[in-house]
């Protein structure tokens, strides 16, 4: 009998929407791979052992068997759809290629960095931000951003965010309204959003990749 092939690893943690992220695409594409809950409250993402696989201190993680590492959600997302093409993640089309990545930038590059845990904390120690305050901060920042990607849509939705198929706008999407319900966003503006969000997470890959089915989550 042979040895079992050894696996990839993802370190995340169950609330992580960047890890989310990556988890949809991974189950998406039937990737198997082992998680490694990386636990984020107890600041052990900071940790030097850590920092030795990403030394940006931050999940997610992609690690293969050959030792090759990799940070940030979209690169991660963008490499194993280069690497396992089907189902692909972007549509063929070049516009909406575009428009997907419109989408998906907006919520990783605009809206998601201001509300990470390390900024919230940033908040806390030099202005004495309470829990309220933070949570606000994020409603205004998630609202900010959701204000534009809600007229985007109107441009751009099918059944899905861009279209009628699933793809990286829809695996960003998802964990950014997750994010917002947390934060206690009133959502009712957004109906072409929660359209979205709520198509997608029927899909059984959103369903294993939800916070709630992690294997670290309470
Ligand atoms: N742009 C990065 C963001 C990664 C990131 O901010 N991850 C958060 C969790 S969602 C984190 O590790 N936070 C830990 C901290 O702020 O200390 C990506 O997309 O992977």
């Amino acid at each position: 009998m042979q040895d079992p092939q050894p696996e990839p690893c993802l370190f995340g943690y169950w609330r992580s929407s960047a890890a989310y992220r990556v988890r949809i695409a991974l189950n998406l594409k039937r990737i198997t791979a082992e998680q490694v809950p990386v636990q984020l409250q107890e600041g052990k993402q900071k940790s030097a052992d850590y920092r030795l696989l990403n030394p940006a201190g931050l999940v997610p993680l992609w690690r293969e068997p050959d030792g090759f590492t990799l940070a940030q959600s979209l690169a991660i997302i963008e490499y194993l759809d280069e690497k396992f093409p089907d189902p692909p993640l972007l549509p063929g089309d070049l516009k909406h290629k575009a428009r997907c990545r419109e989408i998906a930038y907006a919520i990783a590059c605009d809206i998601h960095p201001v509300n990470n845990l390390r900024v919230l904390d940033k908040l806390t120690a030099d202005y004495n931000a309470g829990k309220e305050a933070r949570a606000a901060w994020m409603r205004h920042w998630i609202a900010t951003g959701f204000d534009a990607i809600e007229t985007r849509l109107a441009e751009t939705a099918g059944l899905h965010s861009v279209g009628e198929r699933i793809s990286l706008a829809d695996i960003c999407l998802v964990p950014q309204v997750y994010n917002a319900r947390r934060a206690g966003l009133d959502l009712a503006p957004y109906p072409r959003i929660i359209a979205a969000d709520t198509e997608a997470r029927k899909l059984p890959a959103f369903v294993a990749a939800a916070p709630e089915a992690q294997p670290d989550a309470p």
